[in-house]
């Protein structure tokens, strides 16, 4: 299915300081349209919890909600859809779990992991890391500008169509040189989250992404 893939993606982080929620309320505000629920250390208990007050939010705002790492989870909660990482089950598993209605992303580092994501049927692919990262424990090779000009390279070459988003320590200042590789989009935590205006710093990254020309 033709899904709608956002240009920014916000990915939420538990903090002291706010709850998913609380940031997820704040990104919409800034205008943002997708979010990822990303509790890595909480039960499904306090994740579904926390994607109920989420998708509450609908009332108000239209917007794409995925779940992170959890099929069924995504499907008990009537998500949007799913991020799958190297780690959690296959995504030709997933679309069997949830069919053609539910949006399935794969985390990717390296070409090879394209053309797998690819061949089970992903609707987008989150390419990185791009820079390191404290938000994700055992994080993979980082790719820099250089491994995403030759992944999204490969990809035309091979004809691979699939919208990629940036992950990994993207900053503001990035936007321009990244999307210039092709890509589709980013997907940014930190650099929303830590920020004392989450609304007004969401506003800045959807300007500098929407005013980002891309020639491809
Ligand atoms: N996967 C690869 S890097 C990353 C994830 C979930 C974290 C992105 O967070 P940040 O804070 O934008 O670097
Ligand atoms: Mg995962």
């Amino acid at each position: 299915m033709n899904h709608k893939i956002a240009r920014l993606q916000f990915i939420t982080h538990s903090t002291a300081q706010s709850t998913p929620a609380e940031q997820a309320r704040q990104v919409l505000e800034g205008g943002c349209q997708w979010i990822q629920l990303r509790m890595k250390k909480h039960c499904d208990e306090e994740i579904l919890a926390e994607a109920e007050k989420i998708k509450a939010l609908k009332v108000s705002f239209n917007f794409t909600f995925i779940i992170n790492d959890n099929p069924k989870l995504a499907l008990q909660c009537g998500a949007d859809g799913v991020h799958l990482g190297k780690q959690d089950c296959s995504p030709i598993e997933a679309r069997q779990l949830l069919g053609d209605k539910f949006i399935i992303g794969g985390t990717a580092n390296t070409i090879d992991d394209v053309i797998r994501l690819t061949e089970q049927g992903v609707d987008y692919i989150g390419l990185g890391p791009f820079r390191f990262t404290a938000t994700k424990e055992n994080l993979s090779p980082v790719l820099g500008l250089d491994g995403y000009q030759r992944i999204l390279e490969e990809m035309k070459a091979q004809n691979i169509n699939l919208p990629v988003v940036g992950i990994g320590g993207v900053e503001q200042s990035d936007v321009d040189s990244l999307r210039k590789t092709g890509l589709h989009g980013l997907a940014i935590s930190s650099a929303i989250w830590q920020k004392a205006s989450i609304v007004s710093t969401t506003k800045e990254w959807l300007q500098a992404i929407e005013q980002t020309i891309i020639s491809t």
